[in-house]
């Protein structure tokens, strides 16, 4: 299987690097400056119609969505170490955790990413900030509550819910300062090869 990934360093084109990192897949990289404009261009647009990264190139069809990418390759590839197989009774904790990192923690993050550094200054809403900070709490809490006496997620298995949720705490290392279990977890992430390897 021939894989392509689009991504820009830094964005959430790392989580499925990170995963074919970890999985020792070959692909190859087309790296997209979306800073420099890359993503508006007419020829990228065909790739991703929105103009994003990730995009994924699967034997030339494309797809989208890192979350999906992250599902797919998951299940798709070696020995199912990554995600628990449909019908074993972790999977309902790892379909908990894959939606989790997407539904209910990237948006307090990207909120403040955004209104802090992303969008020109003239279209930032100052107080979404605290509101996000404040809305993130819980979330960094059930998280934090999850992974005491747990080296991940799921137990001692490093799996793929793993890099959904690690690869967006790891944007915001400076909320993670109450939360010792978040944190010694976020170490524990970085100190992986395969997210060294992808982030390089
Ligand atoms: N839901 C998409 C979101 C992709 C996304 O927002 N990517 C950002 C980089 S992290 C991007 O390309 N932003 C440029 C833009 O939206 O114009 C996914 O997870 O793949």
């Amino acid at each position: 299987m021939e894989l392509k990934l689009y991504h820009t360093p830094q964005s959430r084109s790392i989580r499925p690097r990170w995963l074919m990192e970890e999985l020792g897949l070959d692909y190859e990289l087309i790296t997209i400056d979306l800073f420099e404009g890359e993503g508006e261009t007419v020829e990228y647009k065909k790739i991703h119609p929105l103009g994003q990264v990730p995009a994924l190139a699967v034997n030339n069809e494309i797809m989208l969505e890192s979350g999906a990418m992250c599902h797919w390759l998951a299940d798709s590839y070696e020995d199912h170490s990554l995600a628990p197989v449909i019908g074993d009774p972790a999977r309902r904790q790892y379909e908990q955790w894959m939606t989790f990192s997407l539904a209910s923690l990237e948006p307090w993050p990207w909120l403040v990413m955004l209104h802090s550094r992303f969008l020109p200054e003239n279209q930032r809403v100052a107080e979404i900030i605290p509101w996000a900070n404040k809305r993130v709490i819980p979330v960094l809490i059930a998280l934090n509550d999850a992974l005491l006496d747990k080296d991940y997620l799921l137990g001692k298995q490093f799996t793929t819910a793993d890099i959904m949720v690690g690869s967006t705490l790891l944007w915001i290392p400076q909320m993670l300062g109450d939360f010792p279990d978040l944190l010694a977890y976020a170490q524990r992430l970085k100190a992986r090869p395969a997210y060294q390897r992808a982030m390089a």
